[in-house]
Parts: structure tokens; C-alpha cells; sequence
């Protein structure tokens, strides 16, 4: 039926521009990724990133051209069935007032507390928990304890992986991880068999992926691997350079 059963993305010709504009933000996309697949997206800030990424949860529709999840076109899931097989980690981390457990659990009230901590520790965040005063009863947000950033965006990564995604979306959601924790977290990630579009400006992250993305205003600059880039692309080269 109309659930996601593998996790197969592909973007046809696709363009977009938000409703209250009339400028183009993505001009005709196309590329796809295969079930289980990493895709490393680039860019400079404004080139479309988050955009392209919105698309697939349809947080907003294509003005053009279609997005198709494992070979059907997101226009005709069920939008709660297409959204339950997506974990979506938005560039800024939201914590709600309530435990760290709620915090994970948020969208998943099933989850049990074995399922909370092993999403936890994939996700580089149960240490840091065990050492709070009330390790997962610990509240956070309003009157809560205070998290840095990093720790944030992990707990943010927890709760998506806390539902078993077929589809995972980290938007630059590694920013403030030191590198290690960084590898640490992606081979975790491994063991989800997820497909996985990870947004990021580091280099050493996207040479991991199957593929990358480059974007550059909105348009597809560059696609391949690490490799292939270093040889098509000159915008790619300059960034490794920089
Ligand atoms: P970042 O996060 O700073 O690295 O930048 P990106 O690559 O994520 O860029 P994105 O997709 O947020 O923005 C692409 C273009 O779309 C940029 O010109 C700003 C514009 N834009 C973003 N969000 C909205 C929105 O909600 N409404 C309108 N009208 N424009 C938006
Ligand atoms: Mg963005």
C-alpha cells in the first residue's frame, strides 16, 4: 500500500519557488538515490539546500516537475504515511519543555525506554545524558537543564532515529560535532540501512556519501563522487581548496 517500503528518492525537472514569491529557488533538479544510499549536499548559504530538502516530507510542493519516493510521486501518499517513513532534522534543533525521554519520544508515544536509549546512543547523546542530574528524566527546554548546541542537534538526531526512518534528512544537523563524535554518529547512521540526505559543509563528511550533490543558486553545479567532482567540478575543487 502506500507506505515507504525501501526508500528510493528521485527528483524529475524539479522547480520551486515559495508561494509568496515569484523567484525561482531550485530550477530544474533532477537526480535520484537508491535505497540505502547516502547523498552529501553542498553549497554556499542561499544556494537551496534546505529547499530541496522540504520537498520531500512536502513541508512544501514542487512548482514543477515531480519528487517521487520509491517510484510513486509524494502527491499521492497519504501525508501522515509519507512523513511517518521520514526523520527530518531541521537546521535548527527543537527541544520541547519536558524530559530528555519526551524529547526522543516526541511524535513516537510508543517508543519503549530501550528503544529511547539505543536511538540515544547511535545518535553520540546517551553519555552526555547519563550525566545529567536525572539522566532521562532529566527536563529540558523552558526551566530546564541547559544543552549546547551539539548537544541539541544530537538529541534532535535521537528523535529521528527513535522512528526507524526509511528516509533520514540532517540538515547541516553535524555542524557542531567535533569530528570524531562526527565519524562516531555516521557509522551508527550505517546500521539504519536508511537513505540518508545529509546537508553539511564539511568535505570530510561528504567524501563518505555515495553521492554528492553540489548545489549553486538553486541549480545542480556538480553530481558525483568525491572523486568524480575533484575532476568535473571547479566550484567542488575551490571548496576542498578553501
Ligand atoms: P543555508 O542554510 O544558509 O546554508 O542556505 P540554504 O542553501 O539552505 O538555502 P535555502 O534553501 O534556505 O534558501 C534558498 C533561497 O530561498 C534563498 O534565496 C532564501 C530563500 N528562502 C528560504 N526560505 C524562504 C521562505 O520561507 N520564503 C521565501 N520567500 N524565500 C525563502
Ligand atoms: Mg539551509
Amino acid at each position: 500500500s502506500l507506505t515507504i517500503s525501501k526508500g528510493a528518492v528521485e527528483f524529475k525537472n524539479v522547480s520551486f519557488h515559495y508561494p509568496e514569491s515569484d523567484v525561482p529557488v531550485l530550477r530544474d533538479l533532477s537526480f535520484s538515490v537508491q535505497p540505502g544510499e547516502t547523498l552529501a549536499i553542498l553549497g554556499s548559504t542561499g544556494s537551496g539546500k534546505t529547499s530541496l530538502f522540504q520537498l520531500v516530507p512536502r513541508l512544501y510542493d514542487v512548482t514543477e516537475g515531480e519528487v517521487l519516493v520509491d517510484g510513486k510521486n509524494v502527491m499521492n501518499y497519504p501525508i501522515e504515511k509519507l512523513r511517518k517513513g521520514i526523520g527530518v532534522v531541521p537546521q535548527e534543533a527543537v527541544l520541547f519543555t519536558g524530559s530528555i525521554t519526551e524529547n526522543i519520544g516526541w511524535g513516537k508515544e510508543d517508543a519503549t525506554s530501550d528503544e529511547i536509549i539505543s536511538a540515544a546512543v547511535d545518535a553520540q547523546i546517551h553519555e552526555t545524558v547519563e550525566k545529567l542530574p536525572n539522566q532521562y528524566d532529566t527536563r529540558v527546554g523552558q526551566r530546564g537543564v541547559n544543552l549546547s548546541g551539539g548537544q541539541k542537534q544530537r538529541l534532535s538526531i535521537a528523535r529521528a532515529l527513535v522512528r526507524k526512518p526509511k528516509i533520514l534528512m540532517l540538515d547541516d544537523s553535524t555542524s557542531a560535532l567535533d569530528l570524531k563524535t562526527e565519524g562516531k554518529l555516521l557509522k551508527a547512521l550505517r546500521t539504519y540501512s536508511c537513505t540518508t540526505f545529509i546537508i553539511t559543509q564539511k568535505i570530510s563528511t561528504a567524501m563518505e556519501a555515495d553521492h554528492i550533490l553540489l548545489l549553486d543558486d538553486g541549480t545542480v553545479e556538480a553530481w558525483g563522487t568525491h572523486e568524480e567532482l575533484l575532476n568535473t567540478s571547479p566550484l567542488y575543487v575551490k571548496i576542498v581548496q578553501s
